[in-house]
């Protein structure tokens, strides 16, 4: 299995529950390394570029409206197979349908305010990744 990088944010919901250093330590223990990373309160603009991909369906407004609505925090995560191992560490976008012990399950109050994200492709991964951080702010190890 390959080497990967994914981006990963600690939404505004979950930053409010003071939960990013147990979200931190489910990255850490499944051998996820943080090796990047900012608290960021994002721009109107920065959310809807964040979230192009989705700006045509229904929910889109809302989605923009919960990313702004307080401080988050991003960071890029490395690892073996590291963007299936976060997409199963966070659960189902939906709270209510995530599995036991994952991120959503344990920390989400709805599918609006799901307390993380994290790109759901390689090709996502290096566009988001690029978004939010230059190259020589990465420190692989
Ligand atoms: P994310 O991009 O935030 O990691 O979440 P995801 O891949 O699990 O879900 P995605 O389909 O990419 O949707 C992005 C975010 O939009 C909100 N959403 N709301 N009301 C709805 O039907 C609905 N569907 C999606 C969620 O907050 C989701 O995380
Ligand atoms: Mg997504």
């Amino acid at each position: 299995m390959a080497v990967e990088r994914t981006l990963s944010i600690i939404k505004p919901d979950a930053v409010a529950k003071n939960v990013i250093g147990e979200i931190y330590s489910r990255f850490e223990t499944s051998g996820l390394k943080v090796i990047a990373a900012r608290m960021l309160h994002l721009s109107q603009a920065e959310a809807e570029g964040f979230y192009a991909v989705h700006r045509s369906r229904p929910f889109f407004s809302d989605l923009v409206k919960f990313m702004i609505s307080g401080p988050v925090m991003v960071q890029v995560l490395e690892g073996e197979d590291a963007i299936r191992k976060n997409r199963d560490l966070m659960g189902a976008t939906d709270p209510k349908k995530a599995e036991k012990g994952t991120i959503r399950a344990d920390f989400a109050d709805s599918i609006d305010a799901n307390a993380v994200h994290g790109s759901d492709a390689p090709e996502t991964a290096a566009v988001e990744i690029a978004y939010y951080f230059p190259a020589l702010n990465i420190y692989s190890r």
